[in-house]
């Protein structure tokens, strides 16, 4: 066995000795580790753009909303005034009445479909006409909380009359006083496109007038990790609704054929909205921290909606038919990330937690792997995404649930190490699924999980 020290007189260090070994073992991981910061560093400055970063060459050519968001954590660690870049950028794209697009086109790129014609949405840039998962509230708060400069300071503070106009378009648009949950009108809003969360919902979503296409996605992405053709003939249809409609928020709001109150959407805008409100506070902006108070008691409520009492779960509900998914999904555990859920509900949500730990080699499945619908390489029907592992061990850690949190960074860090920069993972053997070289994943490993040397596994 390593670690009997031999020791003859005074104590020398032979070589059996587990902490010498360690030291060497030590080094040479460090080494890796590193190597595996300057590799994330090098991704995230290839798929930088000028001010904006694609979230991977090729599959992905456009600024997507909440990959910037995500993506600027990791720059923060280099480089603060790129950082800030990343979300100015962004929201150079916001539309007049504050709603935040969730692509960005600069310029059409035939690599990816919808591009900006199929869109056709129009405000001072071309954009997409959906939004995403409102995560920039959280990171400009962060930033600002971390940063000594005063003038990185004062460009995030001039971000926060914009994030403050977004998280009132929700309130005017998508948190309707009976849910008070955040109302999805596309599964890519989500930012979880295909998971199973969505079927139900869109089997009412009328394909039969939708125009011929081509995907462009199957000519960078192995099918059977991507969508299927009826989940991409339903988000058609839902863009072509929305154009129709010409991006008329209220009509597709309110008379749209698919509207589900989105538990990821839902966690992430409550917390969000806690990090605004702190940021208002710090800011001097007290009668918008007074308002977003009203917003955060109103999401609360919305979280409570969103319990499923038969399947003893958060998850994703249909506002048109009242009915609960019943999944439990990587998003569910974002309670702990919003802060929500009474002890009954936690206790219940931690036995989810113990049974797909068991389940699963790799945490945290984006489906649940006891479901018949989990299929562990096709995209948000099982593999794991690092973005949703940090924000569920960010809220895990912050509520002391320790252990659990340390299992979600040291899986992740373990991915990374092993299977490299992936869009996603497949929580059965670790591999990668999706595009490669991706600016998120390679941000989450400079801002978190590949933040600390110690070694991720033994
Ligand atoms: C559609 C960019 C985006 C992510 C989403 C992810 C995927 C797009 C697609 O890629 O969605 O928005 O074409 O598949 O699901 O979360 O923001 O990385």
């Amino acid at each position: 066995m390593l670690g009997e020290l031999s020791v003859t007189g005074p104590t020398r260090i032979s070589i059996n000795d587990t902490r010498f070994l360690w030291l060497i073992h030590a080094r040479r991981r460090s080494a890796v580790t590193d190597n595996i910061d300057s590799k994330a560093e090098t991704i995230l400055r290839d798929n930088d753009r000028g001010g904006f970063t694609v979230p991977t060459a090729g599959l992905y050519p456009y600024q997507w909303n909440w990959d910037s968001i995500f993506v600027s954590l990791g720059f923060a660690t280099f480089d603060e005034s790129r950082a800030v870049k990343e979300i100015e950028t962004l929201f150079e794209a916001q539309w007049d009445d504050g709603f935040l697009p969730h692509i960005v086109f600069r310029r059409d790129d035939p690599d990816y479909f919808p591009g900006p014609g199929a869109w056709d949405a129009r405000s001072a840039f071309s954009t997409s006409g959906i939004t995403q998962p409102p995560v920039a509230a959280s990171a400009i708060n962060d930033l600002w909380k971390a940063s000594a400069d005063d003038g990185i300071k004062s460009r995030l503070a001039a971000l926060f009359p914009k994030v403050v106009a977004w998280h009132r378009w929700f309130h005017k648009y998508r948190v309707p006083g009976d849910a008070n949950a955040v109302v999805i009108t596309h599964p890519w809003e989500s930012g979880r496109d295909n998971s199973p969360e969505w079927d139900a919902a869109s089997a009412n979503i009328d394909i039969s007038g939708v125009k011929p296409y081509k995907r462009r996605d199957l000519e960078h992405a192995d099918p059977h990790m991507r969508p299927t053709k009826l989940d991409y003939d339903r988000y058609m249809a839902l863009v072509e609704f929305g154009r129709e409609a010409g991006w008329d928020h209220e009509v597709i709001a309110t008379q749209g054929p698919f509207r589900v109150a989105d538990v990821g959407m839902t966690m992430i805008l409550l917390r969000a909205t806690r990090d605004l409100a702190e940021l208002a506070g710090n800011l001097g902006h007290l009668d918008t921290k007074t308002e977003l108070e009203g917003y955060i008691e109103q999401l609360e409520k919305g979280a409570q909606y969103l319990w499923d009492d038969a399947r003893k779960t958060f998850c994703s509900r249909d506002t048109i038919t009242g009915a609960h998914s019943g999944y439990v999904s990587s998003a569910s555990f974002l309670y702990g990330y919003a802060d929500v859920g009474d002890a009954e509900q936690r206790q219940k949500m931690a036995a989810h937690w113990e049974r797909i730990g068991k389940a699963s080699r790799y945490m945290v499945p984006s489906h649940d792997p006891d479901e018949t619908l989990f299929d562990h390489m096709r995209y948000w029907r099982g593999p794991i995404w690092i973005v949703i592992n940090y924000m569920v061990w960010r809220g895990f850690a912050e509520r002391g649930w320790n252990e659990r949190a340390e299992r979600i960074r040291r899986d992740s860090a373990d991915l990374i190490r092993a299977y490299g920069f992936n869009e996603a993972f497949s929580p059965v053997t670790g591999a990668g699924t999706g595009g490669k070289d991706f600016s998120w994943t390679a941000a989450m490993w400079l801002a978190w999980c590949g933040k600390d040397n110690r070694p991720a596994t033994e």
